[in-house]
This record gives C-alpha cells, sequence and structure tokens, in this order.
C-alpha cells in the first residue's frame, strides 16, 4: 500500500475536479482520498510514503489507436495525399513490419508510456506485435485487423484473421485484451464485415474501424467513379463500393465501436452514442486527409470522441503530449482552457468509460493507473489542464495498476 501526497490531484471527474493538497492511499486500485495527515494516521504503519508535495497528478492517458507494427516508418510513406500515402503503404508495409519487428515497437512503446499512456489500443495488422504488447507491461486492447476486397480470397482472409485472433487470445489477461478491427469500408467486403461483426457480438469483443478519412473515400461511398476505383482495379476486376456511408455503420449495431477519423462525416446522427465512439487523429489526418474533425458537429450529436496518435505510419511522434498539443494547434476556434480540460477528460476517464475500464479517473475503487508531472506555480486553477499540456514534454512518473513503470 503507498500513500502519494500532490499538490494538485486533476480526478478528471465529470466536473473536472481538482484537489488542492491531498494524499491518494492505493495498492492495486484507489483505496482513498484524504489528507495528508489522515491517510497516514489511519494507514501509516503499513504503507510506504511517496511525497509529490510540489506535483501534479493525474489519470493515466488511453491512447486508443496506434499501429505499432509501423514504428519503423520514418520518411518511407508518402504524406500529402491520401491515395499515394496508400500505394506507399501497399509498397511498403511488408519491409516496415519487418523492420520494426521488436527494438523499434519497444522504443514506441515506452515513447508512449513516458508521455503518460497506460493503456493503448494496438491495431494490429500483422500479429508481430502479439509479444510484445503481451509482455510489455502497457494495458493493450489488441485490435486483430481484418481487412480483404478480392472475391476469390475472403475465405483465406477469414482464417488468417482467425488464426492471429486465436493466438492474441493465449495472452488474455486483465493487461491484454484481444479485440477486433474492420480496417474500412473501402478495404473489406461486406461478408468479412459481416463475420467478423458477429463474431465480436458472440464473443463481447471491443471493435474499431476506419471510416470516412479522405473525400476519395467519401466520393467512392457515395458512388462516385474517382481515382479511388483505379487504384481498386489492382485488387478486384470490377470494384464497386461495398457499402454506403449507412450500411457500414448498420453492420456496427449494438457493438460497441470506435469509429476512427471520420473527417467526412456530415452528421454523426448516424451514430448511436450508447454503442459508437469518434476516435480523433488530429495529426494523422493533417497529413493524410487535408480535412479537420468538427468537434461542434461531434458534440452537437452527443457522441463520445477520443484522442489517439495513429501509428507512425501517418505521425512523426507517439508521445501523446505531442498529440494534445498539436490538438491544441489544429483547432484553433477552440477556447484554449476549455478544450485542454476536454482533451485530458477525453484522454481519460471518458474513453475508459466507453471502453468498459474500471480507470481514468481519479476517485476510489478505480485501477490505479496514473502519472505524476511536475509541478509548476499557477495564478488561476483554470490554467491546469492547459500549463500541463503546454509545458510537459514527458511525465515524472507513471503508475499502471498501482505500480511504477521504470523507463
Ligand atoms: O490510420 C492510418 C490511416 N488509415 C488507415 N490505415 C492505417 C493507418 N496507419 C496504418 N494503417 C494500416 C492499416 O491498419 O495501413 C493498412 C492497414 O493495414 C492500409 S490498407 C492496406
Ligand atoms: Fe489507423
Amino acid at each position: 500500500m503507498k500513500i502519494l501526497l500532490a499538490k494538485y490531484i486533476l480526478t478528471c471527474d465529470e466536473n473536472f475536479t481538482i484537489l488542492h493538497d491531498k494524499a491518494v492511499v492505493f495498492d492495486d486500485k484507489i483505496i482513498e482520498i484524504c489528507d495528508f495527515k489522515n491517510a497516514v494516521k489511519k494507514y501509516g504503519n503499513e504503507a510506504e510514503i511517496l511525497d509529490y508535495r510540489n506535483d501534479f497528478l493525474m489519470p493515466a492517458f488511453i491512447n486508443p489507436h496506434v499501429h505499432l507494427e509501423f514504428s519503423a516508418n520514418r520518411t518511407t510513406l508518402e504524406y500529402g495525399d491520401f491515395l499515394k500515402w496508400l500505394k506507399s503503404v501497399i509498397n511498403s508495409r511488408d519491409e516496415l513490419s519487418k523492420e520494426a519487428k521488436n527494438a523499434a515497437i519497444k522504443k514506441q512503446i515506452e515513447i508512449l508510456k513516458k508521455s503518460g499512456v497506460g493503456t493503448i489500443g494496438e491495431i494490429s495488422s500483422f500479429g508481430i506485435d502479439t509479444e510484445i504488447c503481451a509482455n510489455s507491461g502497457i494495458r493493450t486492447i489488441f485490435f486483430n485487423e481484418i481487412l480483404g476486397s478480392n472475391p476469390n480470397f475472403i475465405n483465406q482472409s477469414w482464417e488468417k484473421f482467425l488464426t492471429r485472433f486465436e493466438y492474441s487470445k493465449n495472452f488474455t489477461n486483465d493487461m491484454f485484451i484481444p479485440a477486433i478491427s474492420v480496417h474500412s469500408p473501402y478495404s473489406t467486403a461486406e461478408i468479412l464485415t459481416k463475420k467478423a461483426c458477429d463474431f465480436a457480438r458472440k464473443n463481447n469483443l471491443l471493435m474499431s474501424t476506419h471510416f470516412l478519412e479522405s473525400g476519395y473515400e467519401r466520393e467512392w461511398l457515395d458512388g462516385g467513379n474517382n481515382d479511388f476505383k483505379k487504384y481498386l482495379l489492382k485488387f478486384s476486376e470490377n470494384p464497386k463500393p461495398f457499402y454506403t456511408p449507412k450500411s457500414f455503420i448498420e453492420h456496427f449495431k449494438e457493438l460497441r465501436t470506435l469509429f476512427t477519423h471520420c473527417v467526412f462525416v456530415d452528421d454523426f446522427s448516424v451514430f448511436d452514442v450508447k454503442f459508437h465512439a469518434i476516435t480523433h487523429c488530429a495529426v494523422s489526418n493533417r497529413f493524410l486527409s487535408a480535412k479537420t474533425l468538427d468537434l461542434n458537429k461531434i458534440r452537437a450529436s452527443n457522441i463520445n470522441y477520443n484522442i489517439a496518435t495513429d501509428g507512425l505510419s501517418s505521425n512523426i511522434s507517439l508521445n501523446f503530449l505531442d498529440e494534445l498539443r498539436a490538438n491544441l494547434f489544429i483547432h484553433d476556434n477552440e477556447n484554449l482552457c476549455d478544450f485542454a480540460r476536454e482533451l485530458l477528460q477525453n484522454s481519460t476517464s471518458e474513453t475508459a468509460k466507453f471502453l468498459g475500464l474500471d480507470l481514468g479517473e481519479i476517485s476510489i475503487g478505480k485501477i490505479a493507473d496514473f502519472s505524476i508531472f511536475n509541478g509548476f506555480e499557477v495564478s488561476d486553477e483554470n490554467q491546469i489542464a492547459l500549463q500541463i499540456i503546454l509545458q510537459n514534454k514527458n511525465v515524472k512518473k507513471l503508475f499502471i495498476k498501482g505500480k511504477l513503470c521504470e523507463f
């Protein structure tokens, strides 16, 4: 058991309550939040004291969408046009993933942790990341990816997916949770999406998918005949869109699904707020989509949104604080302090609730995933969330399940 004293505690609860000069008593879960003196009186005999009286405590971040297998990419993949990027992925993905194996992936997990991330959603395309994630100490929702558009290879795609999924299942525990990712409406035939969604429903698995990321994709699904068709001709003789945007979403009915990107969605009321959430990758969208997610439309529909880095396939950094800073710059119409608070909340408690994880908030009974930031002077508590994002390259300490992470 430990007693941790902090200058400020950002609870990240619904009201974004900030506590001043309080202590958290915890083992793998949070036992009590009270005055330091009372904590010492009650638990002092058995507890270790962690004195961070000048520092700030907040829940660890959740980064629900990364592609660690693309960790070797620096300049191989082309940015600035989605189709060019996609072609460069097809050409280089095998090599990139081989290069990423082990060292590069481990290094990026370290970078994630150092930036305060306690949980990731890993989109696994090949399965070379399974053991590394399972042994990494970072909590992982492991989204086994399925895709395939050529009708001749549907069974093969499904079987390959099942093999990877079953393998990942061997590592299941509270820190490694197998799940599914249907890659996207342009790359995944309807039969595969149906099978994957039925499988997820039957086995109570979380789902993730890339949706309406580019103008090309939007036009293609709307029935337009654009460059996307030329590109898809590589994979099948007479490519036709498998879905309309609406019919794609219908597959995910009553299935807890993270819809990633969605920058070309006009009306978010098509989603079910109970089961669906939007994963926002601001930097990735800047590099590939040439469009920014309209947060006001999302707020108007009451759907939950969360913040993710995507992989180094479409980002220059998996440091979560870099991504939060980028959000502050990219969404330049937002009120700075209010948006900073929303970013922290949507990277902790809001996402945890959606994913069904009992963490993301500093309150009694929650799993003790939190980080310590170097403290600073603030004249107004309203500045704290903003300055945490602006002033920190990394956290001072990270605890996952109550244990201090070594890095
Ligand atoms: O999220 C970004 C951009 N959108 C789509 N896919 C990916 C991203 N980063 C990596 N990918 C992967 C995806 O998982 O690239 C492949 C898939 O395996 C593209 S489809 C051949
Ligand atoms: Fe992605």
